[in-house]
């Protein structure tokens, strides 16, 4: 077993692991209620709503690094808004409060609502791009996987690491038209794929449960904000990941370089997604793989929540049940 110190200067404190709960509890619940009535927006309005209302609780001098888009085209948690009562330690945050707009509206499987936190100056400032992502969970030695290997060698790599042959790996991409070569060249492999309609926040994690999941590898292109949020979580379980922006026009070229991003190509690793201590926090919004929706009783809302945290790799799942509803309300 691995003894671990952590220096008291260099961390989040750790109570707020359970405020990121809070926080994440309060933007499904908010969303859950809309679930299932066809209105993208209106779900993500609620969800952004709450979640806001309850970051500007926080003990916390936060600033907005991902969020819900830049500040002209967000009225909410804009990317560099700040957030928290100002009165404590100044950390960056990542946010989704849906992530899987389209599976609320539609109730379907895998709407969660997602944060991450980290100290300042830790999180990837990502605009609001696509990402092409490749990632796989932990115990595997470093470097089996490379963004700029074709998917064939990474399938191949993969098996040989896991001591399979290529038909018993399973890879996980978003069921989008610009995935037909990749999904052609993985199934040439031999290796099965499971295609999602959204949310690849969680379709990343699932990499780090293959044995439940049944899902060894993430491969092909979704948003950059929810790379970086998976890069948070997989960064506390352990396993690895790549991504890089998608920075083909001219104009995403300088916004991405008003966010700092000097080099367009730039492949980053995970820990350049996410360093030092990052706590992440998922709620479920719809049932899913990695977690139960909301569920509305008489007298209890139930919830089921995820939270890791990177510097002692300590992942809850916290099951909620809420008797004051009041809370839900907005002010
Ligand atoms: C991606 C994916 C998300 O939306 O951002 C996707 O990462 C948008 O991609 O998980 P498309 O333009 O191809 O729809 C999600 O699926 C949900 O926000």
């Amino acid at each position: 077993m691995s003894e671990l110190t952590i220096a008291s200067t260099h961390i989040i404190e750790r109570y707020l692991s359970m405020e990121l709960v809070r926080v994440t509890e309060r933007a499904a619940v908010s969303a859950a209620r809309l679930r299932g009535h066809g209105n993208e927006k209106a779900a993500d309005q609620a969800a952004v709503d709450a979640m806001r209302r309850e970051l500007n609780r926080l003990p916390i001098d936060g600033e907005i690094v991902i969020g819900e888009g830049e500040r002209d085209e967000a009225p909410m948690l804009f990317i560099g808004e700040k957030v928290g009562n100002r009165h404590g330690p100044k950390v960056h945050i990542a946010v989704d409060p849906l992530e899987g707009t389209t599976l609320c509206a539609k109730d379907m499987p895998g709407a969660i609502a997602v944060m991450a936190m980290a100290e300042a100056g830790k999180l990837l400032y990502a605009p609001d791009v696509y990402m092409d992502k490749i990632a796989i969970g932990p115990g595997y030695a470093q470097g089996v996987i490379d963004l700029d290997a074709s998917p064939t060698d990474n399938i191949h790599a993969m098996a040989k690491a896991k001591g399979v042959k290529p038909h018993e790996i399973s890879a996980l991409v978003m069921d989008r038209p610009r995935h037909a070569k990749l999904i052609e060249e993985i199934r040439k492999t031999g290796a099965s794929i499971r295609l999602i309609t959204d949310g690849d926040v969680a379709g990343v994690i699932f990499c780090t449960e293959p044995e439940k999941t049944g899902i060894d590898i993430y491969m092909g292109i979704g948003g950059a904000p929810e790379g970086v949020l998976a890069a948070a979580a997989l960064r506390c379980v352990g396993g690895q990941m790549q991504g890089r922006l998608i920075l083909d026009t001219e104009e995403k070229r300088v916004r991405a370089h008003g966010m700092g991003v000097l080099d367009p190509n730039k492949k980053y690793d995970m820990s350049e997604m996410a360093s030092g201590d990052v706590i992440v926090s998922a709620t479920g919004v719809t049932d899913g793989g990695m977690l139960s929706g909301v569920k509305f009783g008489k007298e209890v809302i139930e919830t089921e929540t995820i939270v890791y945290r990177s510097i002692t790799g300590t992942v809850r799942r916290i099951y909620g049940e809420h008797r004051e509803f009041g809370k839900f309300k907005l002010d």
